[in-house]
């Protein structure tokens, strides 16, 4: 089927910023996102997957001046260090779009003058408390007084100060009502539920307007017509996922295709943004609001191992040189429950990568594959008629697609990933009370059956975690004789042919062996 016969689905991760070194947080969004997405390509979607940098606003530009270089060689050096985190880690986007981008900049344009024409944006003069580590504003009920006398925001901790500027402001207040009608006739919208109570409470909390411009610096995007304010950090960063769609040329194949969003995954820090601003400058330009914005939690890292180990800890790429890339990919994906939040450690991540790959896994293929190689030649085996327990098992094979798909589908990853491991844990009971090597001498129509039955599971498997550890998958998916054209999931319903020609067993997946200290 062409790119164009295929259903659209269109995900975007938050555009980091480029102020500071990525950490795991930042690996653990793009991974989350890569999973989701790969599922869909390999489920028959055409997928467009959009990550990258937000450039603009005060704190870049603060942390530019603090190296005593300009904002847009900063910005490119960092957001270049983003880039290349994307690549370590495997992440399969289609674009990584930056603010600084020209196609940006036009589509920032746009919507200001959409929102404009519609009577949204007037001149103000503007007063709050502002955050640049957060770059928002918070009413003073939102912050504290630390006993030092500074202020900071109560949420974030993050210092504020007190902000007066004669500014652009948006009409928010307007769409208090038509956003609570949103979360109530598409709960969908924001997912996980406790985040939508969170945005309800704070929506029928009453909305204040909000400044959109800044005059006192100008590391940003011109607003149109007065070259003396750049836009709110906040209007340029959200807008990319227009432009990375085609916006503002709404007759383009791209938008027509892919607007409006099917997912913006993000962290619990920018739920706001995301699901109140971002609808409401939406609806007040006239475009369509994305179908679904799900918010992960934050992870934090417990556990001295680590720290000693690499570094810091939370350098992604130290971790996949420690661990290795699937290895970190398939802790972080099954480790923590997809929305909330997770803590972790060195043990944790041994733990999985021992258990759940090496044994569970690993072994499995590797054990029945060997037997294949040292007694049937290296093809694939002849089944018999298969026994009750065979059918049991090539059965729960044959549903795992629906069940996983069900998971992905409400970014349950983490029980997409139980549910593959459940039946890992099957098969391996199955395989022990087989005893294969025993039926090699007993019985040895009844081991190729049964070892065709464990094949075809390991096949399964390896189709499944394809979005999980890519790289591990086409491995396994090699050893059991998989058409490397012929790994969509459409094809997963085609069954192992008896007699193909298999390569020779290798170990996937190795076991975690603490160095040794000295
Ligand atoms: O917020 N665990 O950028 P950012 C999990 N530029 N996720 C985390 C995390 C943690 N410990 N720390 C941060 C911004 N994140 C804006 C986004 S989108 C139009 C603009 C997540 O670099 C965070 O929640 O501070 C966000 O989704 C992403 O990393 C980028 O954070």
């Amino acid at each position: 089927m062409s790119a164009s016969d295929r259903p659209a689905f269109y995900i975007t991760t938050a555009i980091a910023y480029p102020n500071g070194a990525p950490h795991i947080g930042h690996a653990y969004e793009y991974i989350s996102a890569d999973a989701l997405a790969r599922f869909k390509r390999l489920d028959g979607f055409d997928v467009r997957f959009v990550t990258g940098t937000d450039e603009h606003g005060q704190k870049v530009q603060q942390s530019a001046r603090a190296e005593g270089i300009s904002e847009s060689e900063f910005a490119g050096r960092n957001s270049d260090v983003f880039e290349n985190l994307d690549k370590a880690l495997g992440i399969s986007y289609d674009r990584f779009i930056r603010t600084t981008d020209a196609d940006h900049q036009l589509a920032s344009t746009a919507i200001w003058e959409r929102m404009l024409a519609n009577g949204d944006i007037y001149l103000d003069t503007y007063d709050g408390w502002y955050s640049v580590r957060d770059e928002a504003f918070y009413a003073e009920a939102e912050t504290t007084v630390q006993g030092d006398g500074t202020r900071v925001s109560t949420e974030t901790q993050t210092p504020v100060e007190w902000t007066e500027e004669a500014n652009f402001t948006f009409r928010l207040s307007a769409y208090q009502d038509k956003l609570l009608a949103l979360y109530a006739e598409h709960p969908e919208f924001l997912e996980p539920a406790t985040r939508r109570n969170e945005i309800v409470s704070f929506v029928k909390g009453g909305l204040r307007d909000l400044s959109i411009s800044r005059t006192t610096f100008d590391w940003g995007v011109p607003v149109p017509g007065h070259a003396d304010h750049v836009m709110y950090v906040w209007v340029d960063a959200l807008t990319n996922y227009l432009t990375a769609a085609g916006f503002p040329d709404t007759e383009s194949e791209a938008f027509k295709k892919f607007w409006p969003a099917d997912l913006h995954i993000i962290g619990k820090d920018i739920t706001r943004f995301h699901a109140v601003y971002w609808p409401a400058f939406l609806m007040s330009a006239g475009i369509e609001l994305p179908k679904r914005v799900f918010v992960h939690g934050f992870l934090y890292i417990r556990g001295e191992k680590i720290s000693k180990s690499v570094g810091n800890g939370v350098d992604p790429i130290a971790l996949i040189e420690e661990y290795g890339l699937d290895q970190l990919r398939f802790f972080l994906l099954r480790e923590f429950s997809y929305g909330q939040d997770g803590n972790y450690n060195h043990d944790a991540i041994v733990g999985r990568i021992n258990t759940d790959l090496a044994n569970e896994l690993g072994n499995l293929a590797q054990r029945s594959l060997t037997m294949v190689a040292k007694n049937l030649g290296g093809v694939v085996p002849t089944p018999g008629e298969f026994s009750a327990e065979d059918r049991t098992m090539l059965d729960l094979a044959a549903g795992l697609l629906d069940r996983v798909r069900k998971e992905f589908d409400s970014q349950a990853i983490h029980l997409a990933v139980d549910a593959i491991w459940s039946l890992l844990g099957e098969t391996n009971r199955y395989f022990s009370a087989q005893a294969p090597w025993v039926l090699r001498k007993t019985d040895p129509a009844r081991m190729e059956t049964v070892l065709y039955v464990t094949l075809e599971i390991v096949r399964t498997v390896g189709f499944l975690v394809q979005p999980l550890m890519p790289e591990s998958a086409n491995k396994i998916l090699d050893l059991v004789g998989q058409d490397p054209d012929r790994r969509q999931f459409a094809d997963l319903a085609t069954p192992l042919v008896a007699g193909t020609p298999l390569p020779a067993p290798a170990p996937v997946f190795p076991r975690y062996v603490e160095p040794e200290t000295p």
